[in-house]
């Protein structure tokens, strides 16, 4: 990924950021408390105490900035704020409206012919260090990037086969078929039994890398410091 290819937002820091796009500009956040997720909204027995999860804060740009910056991880009572922006999808915040600065500074699909032409999606992942996007799968390939910074952008990814869909324990829930009901980092074996036999591949996505992860591929992403991500989601043909 070079600055010539489009990504003139690769060499901003989070203050960059914060003054191109203006800080007092409010944006939708995912809040978090005790690892709590989208999965709670849907489950009917708590997971734990205190764990909490809401959509859709709405959050100064520079309070998030703030939190983001915090080099110490939070204790695990604090709540955690996660931007996801997406355009291209009439459900969810388009990015270019709330954020059209950071819309324009990076490129509206990745540098391939395929992907170009059949771009279904472009979603904007901004957060602090222990942001933790549930186990899931999506009908769509995806170049996850990752912004290149001093301090910041690093993300560990997990990749589960297709294949072994039925072991992950998806939610029988018709809105979370693509979710898995387990918290990869603390399975609760007796629960989800052998899940932790099921294989996958890892890795540690660094600032100015991407990843593919094909289509119903299934991915389990936590960051390891404050982080932006850019996805570009893009259809096979037949979805
Ligand atoms: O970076 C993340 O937290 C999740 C990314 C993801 O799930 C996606 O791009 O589909």
């Amino acid at each position: 990924m070079t600055n010539q290819s489009g990504w003139r937002a690769l060499s901003w820091t989070m203050t960059d950021l914060t003054s191109a796009c203006n800080g007092d500009t409010y944006v939708p956040v995912e809040v978090s408390t005790n690892n709590g997720d989208y999965r709670d909204l849907h489950r009917s027995v708590s997971r734990g105490p205190h764990r909490k999860f809401e959509a859709g804060v709405p959050v100064p740009l520079s309070f998030l900035a703030e939190h983001i910056q915090q080099l110490e991880p939070a204790a695990q009572q604090v709540p955690t704020s996660y931007i996801r922006l997406s355009e291209g999808s009439s459900h969810a915040a388009c990015h270019a409206e709330v954020l059209p600065q950071l819309a324009d500074a990076v490129p509206v699909s990745p540098p391939f012919q395929e992907a170009a032409g059949r771009m279904h999606q472009r979603s904007v992942w901004l957060g602090p260090r222990g942001t933790q996007s549930p186990l899931h799968c999506d009908p769509y390939h995806n170049l996850l990037c990752q912004k290149d910074a001093q301090v910041w952008g690093r993300k560990l990814v997990r990749l589960y086969s297709p294949s072994d869909a039925q072991r992950l324990f998806p939610f029988q829930d018709p809105f979370l078929r693509n979710t898995s009901q387990v918290d990869v980092l603390e399975p609760q074996p007796q629960q989800f039994r052998d899940f932790e036999k099921v294989p996958y591949l890892h890795c540690q996505l660094e600032p100015g890398q991407m990843l593919f992860i094909p289509r119903k591929w299934w991915h389990f992403v936590q960051s390891l410091s404050g982080s932006l991500s850019i996805s570009y989601w893009w259809t096979d043909g037949d979805t």
